[in-house]
């Protein structure tokens, strides 16, 4: 008998617990007014690392890393450059050869995200649709991009930077 009224007892609380927490979350949703958390994250190439900061301006300070790895490209997800943004740092310019110099498979929380890129390093942007380069690719964004257009937005995992 002892042990039914204890676990009676411990479905209580937790169902006073979620009826306290629940209506806060409703209400918070309700609100809408707070933006989604942006993040503004680089990968650097040389070391595979993924640093975050707060804002772009702090991404993108340094135009070469700790090992001289220079900026690439930036990708946004949202149009005009804003939202969440990730910016790729490699083993240095581009060359105009004719061929994909560097790629990149987005992480996970990057897939189906991008809508708005800005090259750097003399690089052009090509996007995949599918990881390691795989499907049919958009490209190359040789200028800063606002909307990446129907066929690719929301839709990149992999980026090539020729
Ligand atoms: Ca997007």
């Amino acid at each position: 008998m002892r042990p039914r009224q204890v676990g009676r007892r411990a479905v209580l609380v937790i169902a006073a617990v979620l009826a306290a927490v629940v209506p806060g979350a409703a209400v918070a949703q309700a609100g809408g007014q707070a933006p989604p958390p942006e993040s503004h994250c680089t990968y650097h190439f040389s070391t595979g690392e993924t640093l975050c900061f707060k804002s772009l301006a702090e991404a993108t300070a340094q135009s070469r890393d700790a090992r001289g790895d220079v900026i690439q490209a930036t990708l946004f997800a949202d149009p005009n450059y804003g939202g969440s943004s990730f910016t790729v740092y490699g083993d240095g310019m581009c060359e105009k050869d004719g061929v994909v110099n560097f790629q990149i498979n987005l992480p996970d929380d990057w897939k189906n995200t991008v809508s708005s890129v800005q090259p750097w390093g003399g690089c052009w942007i090509w996007l995949y649709p599918e990881p390691d380069l795989g499907g049919e690719r958009d490209g190359p964004f040789k200028e800063n991009t606002p909307d990446v257009g129907s066929m690719m937005n929301d839709r990149t995992q992999s980026v090539g930077l020729s």
